[in-house]
């Protein structure tokens, strides 16, 4: 019982060992019992309660801060509360993000973190995990096809970061004096990317004073994937207009239909028109480590640049996404500034392993250490075979739902990553002719199938319209968790909640 104890009773208080014994095993416990649960089908995907429910106090759990110090007992309440009010992302039945999975190696991997508690901007301060971001860089440029340069990356907070990277890097590339002068020096500037693509490109864009207006949008096929001869036409447009482009974004597994777009193809169109060639490969990555899917990413290999998180496919807890570079020195060249309080030249070791000055960020989290030790713990091996089990989830639910006239499938194709996209189609929609009421009605299924799911919590998949389709369901694979029988209970639920 903790209810006489304070956090000042605990280390570095002087008589403090035993009682921050006790109170880290009673924590490890209400972390045990939630790892427990989340790979139990019997329990709640999530306990949802609407913000005001949260703000105003929910037996004995509330979020206002106190002038004076509550007890050890009250702390753990307060910890497992938390969790309980959460979402279970490591449940089998949870379907909503990219990123989903308890991996209990990761876990550990982040426990560990925490403990170190260090920053990745000096060797001095982070010796190992300096080197385990290395190692791992070094294998993910392997993966990629890049294994006889020497290539160079960074692990920073998740993919939209990562694309910023890239364009910051490409920019700096054609134009170095940007750094210094800003977008005065610099012609305007379009670069170039699918309209299915993530919307952290034209994010980016707009963060680094290049303008959301000068991101070309190349038009995509049914599939999603990118139709390169409008890229073509859209460069030509481009130059004809007077922009100067510089950089096209492909996309190695799309948010939504999980669509590859045409790599070698694309890196024809930027050898020739002498453009940076990004690849986003944030979701669609963890297939180069798959024997079965890696030629999905054929002509990877000829990118200057790839985004890859191994937060989402791999399933490593969150957070883990790094920009990888074929060439070496562009980042430090592009964001080094040396502050000398903490990068001094005259330190006794090899300084080059003081790599935060390549970063744009200050201090950094170490993000390495949970993929490093996973990594050690399935092999590249142990990954492929992961994905291969999310891409068989998906192409059972495919193989379900074609077969089913109470859903339809947003593509009639069988699904290239673990993207399934479908309408449910409750009876009085299977009555409706084809057309705009139909769509306006259709449009509205989606959310209502989603709250009432979220008030009874069993399940959870994400929805969303894609350019004039209504609202359509779609179910992503990540957690290697989820089964076959899973993937009937999502169905099964979907029916349940919207049939009318
Ligand atoms: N790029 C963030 C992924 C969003 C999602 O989980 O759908």
């Amino acid at each position: 019982d903790f209810s006489a104890i304070y956090g000042k009773d605990l280390l570095p208080d002087r008589d403090g060992e035993e009682l921050t014994q006790g109170f880290l095993q009673a924590l490890v416990n209400i972390l045990l019992a939630h790892v427990k649960t989340t790979f139990d089908r019997s329990t709640k995907v999530l306990d949802f309660h609407h913000p005001h429910q949260l703000k105003e106090g929910l037996e004995g759990f509330s979020l206002e801060l106190p002038e004076q110090p509550e007890n050890l007992e009250q702390l753990l309440v307060d910890c497992r509360d938390t969790l309980k009010y959460g979402v279970k992302t490591g449940h089998p039945c949870y379907f909503n993000q990219l990123s989903s999975g308890l991996d209990v190696v990761g876990l550990a991997g982040e426990w560990v973190t925490s403990a170190a508690n260090t920053n990745m901007f000096t060797f001095e301060i982070s010796p190992v995990f300096i080197l385990m971001e290395e190692v791992l860089l070094k294998k993910m440029r392997e993966k990629v096809g890049w294994a006889h340069e020497e290539g160079d990356g960074i692990f920073c907070p998740g993919g939209s970061m990562s694309n910023l990277y890239s364009i910051l890097v490409a920019r700096h590339r054609y134009f170095p004096k940007t750094k210094t002068q800003g977008m005065t020096c610099a012609p305007r500037l379009a670069l170039f990317t699918s309209e299915h693509s993530h919307y952290s490109i034209r994010k980016a864009a707009g963060v680094l004073g290049i303008g959301t207006e000068n991101v070309f949008l190349v038009k995509c096929d049914k599939r999603g994937k990118m139709i390169v001869s409008d890229l073509e036409s859209s460069i030509a447009r481009a130059k004809a207009g007077g922009w100067v482009p510089f950089y096209v974004n492909a996309t190695a597994g799309t948010t939504v239909y999980g669509a590859f777009d045409p790599l070698p193809e694309i890196a024809d169109v930027c050898e020739r028109h002498g453009l940076w060639m990004h690849v986003d490969a944030a979701w669609g990555g963890g297939l180069l480590l798959s024997r079965r899917h890696a030629g999905k990413l054929r002509g990877i290999e000829r990118a200057t640049s790839v985004t890859w998180n191994p937060h989402k496919l791999m399933g490593v807890p969150l957070q883990c996404s790094a920009i990888l570079l074929r060439q070496k020195g562009l980042l430090q060249e592009c964001n080094q500034l040396c502050a000398e309080y903490l990068f001094q030249p005259d330190k006794h070791y090899d300084v080059t392993y003081d790599t935060g000055d390549k970063s744009i960020q200050c201090g950094r989290h170490v993000d390495v250490f949970k993929l490093w030790l996973m990594w050690k713990a399935k092999g590249s091996e142990g990954f492929g075979c992961q994905v291969n089990w999310c891409l068989e989830n998906a192409e059972y639910l495919f193989n379900k739902l074609e077969k089913r006239p109470d859903f339809e499938l947003v593509c009639k194709t069988k699904p290239e990553h673990s993207n399934v996209c479908f309408w449910y189609l409750p009876p009085s929609i299977r009555a409706m002719s084809r057309g705009p009421q139909r769509n306006s009605r259709l449009h509205e299924i989606a959310p209502k199938i989603k709250a009432a799911m979220m008030e009874e919590g069993m399940l959870l998949i994400g929805y969303q319209p894609l350019g004039e389709k209504p609202n359509f369901f779609r179910c992503v694979f990540s957690n290697p968790a989820t089964r076959k029988e899973d993937v009937d209970f999502l169905i099964d639920g979907i029916v349940r909640l919207g049939c009318d």
